[in-house]
């Protein structure tokens, strides 16, 4: 469609008007539905069904591009807590839908299950989430804009809550095609959380880049003071996958193994086509990564494309070892187990009607899809190995090794399952409890000999038992079963436990329900090899006692992070909010916070209420003075009455002069343009990037603040809560004052001049006479304080420990394990629990 006969469509839209009245009634009830149910719309309302929406937005990006329209997709977090998707796709059509009188744009983000020429978008293949996609997305999100290239023309739309609010608009000219959504989630909707997490989010977009080879995806977390920006883009796409999950470790063979087919067939008389691309590569170590796809979607409960991979595989080299008699009478069945130790490998496999389990596609069900990815599977391994003899037998023996240490694992196992039978002995190191009911008894894993006595000295020894663990942990990633059994460490702990340990083919030996302890601790510093050592004994009880998990036997100790002391008065800290809000209370004790013009004095409860926003308000500022001005100037622009804020900031820079200019709303920024001499799609590089120079000597650069609205609603909770919000910036004369004392001899009297300086008087305030100590290993607290703190069951704090937190430390530990240390180092200290640190 050309532009003029989209603008031409876009007159009949009014026209129309009355069509899309009646229309409307419907919509809304179909948005409602998402809205009162978002379990069956988006599969919940926790965090991982925040984290679906981006996906559910990204899908229809990334069908684009399986359809060969879309080459570069762009993500970024702002500060306020939303994010946008852009892509450079067809755009979604605007013309008018003649059935429903709107245009496809709003259809497809307003009405559910609007098949047809929308509904699908011509896909062969698809997620196949595309009939709820975007639009449930849309109903719940707190506000929701689209803003659509395509025709020479950028369109815009806005919702909030799933309702229309700005109907479709020209607002500026376009050069290329393409759909940018931002949205911010609904905390009404989402009360877990709404803040978008951007290592899931980082994860889901490299994946996406490995399975779509060639796509460009930028990735931009504007939150923190320096943005953070990633480019994933893989010219080799899955095979660069592989290569990735065996980075640090030592390959078996340099280069992956690469099998691929594309096959259209009939099932039931209906056409099919279907896509297989298996990527695999030996690593040194003993355990397996397998990642299996349909259409992109992950499918961590594999499937039919799974099974038959894995019986092709110990097919083929059973049969491959048989062929050239690699195999000794004394030698072992190399079972399935066997042949996957080491292995890393991707199966992605695109299908034109996949089935799966579950609306969630945990798993693919099309049986079809077994024999044809087995078939191929076994073919293209005994074609690789028949020409790549040398690698073949290298993987042969590999996988002999392991059926003999499996066979040693064995009776490993065997022995220590004997010597507990009788009676064998508790580990010497263990300082049992004096109960014998496993249901009341704990028993206390803890970091290093020293803690280890004071927990034992402070313990409450009826029921609480502790085993110290010295040093390092072996490595169960790493090593082999047999080695880790004969650690130890090891063994002291599954004798402690009592259940005994099994995996695979030998879940037999482990029995849940001998558990000593119904409660079992780990209790680990809070610094880097603290969370190592944590996450190490996930990964071993993941791995050999998974029963215990399931039954919700095993906990995480929070340990403190600071003390703080006032006088005689001691606080244990849990963490830096805690520390912060401490602070702001106990800077606000007894004050006197008066208005300067009208000697207004607040109430105590006012100055809580104000501080908590003021902190918003600071936090929300990060992404404003990022663009060059300061919080106070942006918030002396806000309207009299409406306190609303301006919707764009314009950053010229000229040889080394640099300016900026707030403009109020997109006809402002319309306006701005045309001043300038330049198209809307000056700006369209990156939500907020800049734009590379115009002219050699002049950079004008556009950047959206999303946060204004959030912004807006603060100032106007500030107005109301008695805070003269018509200037932030410092004033010549004080605005308020803040006397400590008050009456007193000791009074002090703090002028203030600008609202913003409240906050940081307070929090000054809070800091005076104040010991701030911080903890950074168990061993810094005596028995008493270890007691109280971590041990007390009054007062402590234990983490549960479910399935899925073990599942993912043990993922990422076999995605991330290598021999390199620095990267592990690195990651593990993103990622600890608690660490951060406050410069105290
Ligand atoms: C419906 C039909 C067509 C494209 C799309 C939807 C579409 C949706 C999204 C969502 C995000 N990016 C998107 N890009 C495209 C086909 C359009 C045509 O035939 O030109």
């Amino acid at each position: 469609m050309s532009a003029s006969e989209e603008a031409s469509t876009l007159a009949k839209s009014n026209a129309a008007a009355a069509d899309y009245d009646a229309n409307k009634l419907g919509q809304l009830k179909g948005l409602e539905a998402v809205r009162k149910k978002p379990g069956m719309y988006i599969g919940g309302t926790d965090e991982r069904a925040l984290h679906h929406c981006v996906s559910e937005v990204l899908d229809n990006s990334v069908d684009e591009h399986l359809a060969g329209h879309c080459s570069k997709i762009e993500v970024a977090i702002h500060v306020d807590g939303s994010i946008s998707i852009r892509d450079n796709g067809r755009g979604i059509p605007v013309d008018i839908n003649k059935d429903s009188g709107l245009p496809g744009v709003e259809l497809v983000l307003t009405t559910l299950h609007s098949g047809g020429k929308y509904g699908q978008g011509g896909y062969k293949f698809s997620g196949g989430t595309h009939g709820v996609g975007a639009k449930c997305v849309n109903a719940v999100s707190e506000w929701f804009e689209v803003e659509v290239s395509r025709g020479g023309q950028v369109h815009h739309m806005k919702f909030e809550r799933g309702k229309t609010i700005k109907k479709l608009e020209v607002i500026g000219k376009a050069k290329g095609t393409g759909t940018l959504i931002t949205f911010k989630p609904d905390a009404e909707i989402f009360r877990d959380t709404t803040v978008f997490k951007s290592d899931i989010i980082a994860q889901r977009l490299r994946e996406l880049a490995f399975l779509n080879s060639g796509l460009e995806i930028t990735f931009t977390d504007e939150r923190p003071s320096t943005p953070k920006t990633e480019v994933f883009i893989y010219k080799d796409g899955v095979v660069e996958f592989v290569k990735q999950i065996n980075t640090g470790k030592t390959a078996l063979h340099p280069v992956p193994v690469r099998i691929t087919k594309e096959l259209q067939t009939t099932l039931d008389d209906k056409p099919m086509e279907i896509h297989v691309e298996i990527v695999l590569q030996y690593n040194d170590t003993y355990n397996d990564l397998v990642l299996c796809y349909t259409n992109t979607i992950h499918n961590p409960d594999g499937g039919t494309h799974l099974s038959g991979f894995r019986s092709a595989l110990t097919r083929a080299i059973n049969q491959f070892s048989k062929a050239n008699n690699l195999l000794k009478d004394k030698d072992p069945q190399i079972t399935g187990d066997d042949v996957r130790e080491g292995l890393a490998a991707v199966i992605s496999i695109k299908h034109s009607d996949p089935k799966f389990e579950s609306q969630t596609k945990v798993k693919l069900l099309s049986p079809e899809v077994e024999s044809i990815v087995g078939s191929l599977a076994y073919e293209g391994l005994m074609f690789y190995f028949e020409s790549n003899t040398g690698v073949a037998k290298r993987i042969v023996e590999k996988s002999l090794t392991a059926a003999r240490a499996r066979e040693a694992a064995r009776k490993a196992r065997e022995t220590i399952r004997k010597g507990a039978l009788h009676g064998g002995g508790l580990p010497g190191k263990l300082a049992d409890c004096s109960e014998k009911d496993p249901a009341i008894c704990e028993l206390y894993i803890v970091e290093g000999d020293s803690a280890g006595g004071s927990a034992k000295q402070g313990r409450d020894r009826r029921y609480q038992a502790i085993l110290p663990l010295r040093g390092k942990l072996i490595n169960s990633e790493k090593a082999q079963l047999d080695k880790v059994l004969n650690n130890e460490e090891i063994r002291t702990l599954i004798t402690a436990i009592g259940t005994g340990i099994g995996t695979g083919e030998d879940e037999s030996a482990f029995n849940a329900a001998k558990a000593r302890y119904h409660r079992i601790i780990i209790m680990t510093d809070a610094d880097v090899d603290g969370s190592h050592i944590r996450t190490l004994l996930l990964t071993f009880l993941y791995r050999q006692m998974k029963g215990i998990i399931e039954r919700g036997y095993v906990y995480i100790a929070q340990p403190p992070l600071y003390k703080i002391k006032r006088k005689k008065r001691e606080q244990y800290v849990d963490n830096d909010e805690q520390l912060n809000r401490i602070l702001l209370e106990l800077g606000s004790e007894e004050i006197v916070l008066a208005r300067t013009g009208d000697g207004h004095v607040f109430a105590p409860a006012a100055i809580d209420q104000i501080l908590e926003m003021l902190g918003a308000l600071e936090k929300l500022g990060h992404g404003i003075t990022r663009h060059g001005a300061t919080l106070a100037e942006y918030l002396d622009q806000s309207a009299k009455d409406s306190h609303e804020l301006p919707r764009y900031i314009a950053r010229v820079r000229e040889g080394n002069k640099e300016s900026h200019q707030f403009l109020t709303d997109d006809k402002a920024r319309a306006a701005f343009l045309s001043k300038q001499g330049m198209d809307a799609e000056l700006n369209s590089a990156a939500p907020g990037a800049t734009v590379p120079p115009v002219q050699v000597t002049r950079r004008v650069t556009i950047h959206e603040i999303f946060e204004s609205t959030e912004i807006t609603k603060l100032l106007k909770a500030l107005a109301k809560a008695g805070l003269d919000t018509a200037q932030f910036a410092p004033t010549a004369k004080a605005r308020y004052t803040i006397t400590e004392n008050a009456g007193a001899k000791t009074e002090a009297k703090t002028e203030l001049f600008s609202p913003l300086d409240i906050l940081t008087q307070i929090r000054a305030n809070g800091r005076k006479g104040l010991s701030i100590q911080r903890y950074k290993g168990l061993g810094e607290m005596n028995p008493k304080q270890l007691y109280e703190t971590t041990m007390d069951p009054d007062h402590r704090r234990l983490l549960k420990v479910s399935i899925t937190d073990a599942a993912k430390a043990d993922a990422l530990f076999t995605l991330l394990m290598g021999d390199e240390v620095p990267p592990r180092r690195q990651f593990i200290e993103d990622n600890a629990l608690n660490v951060q640190y406050l410069d105290v």
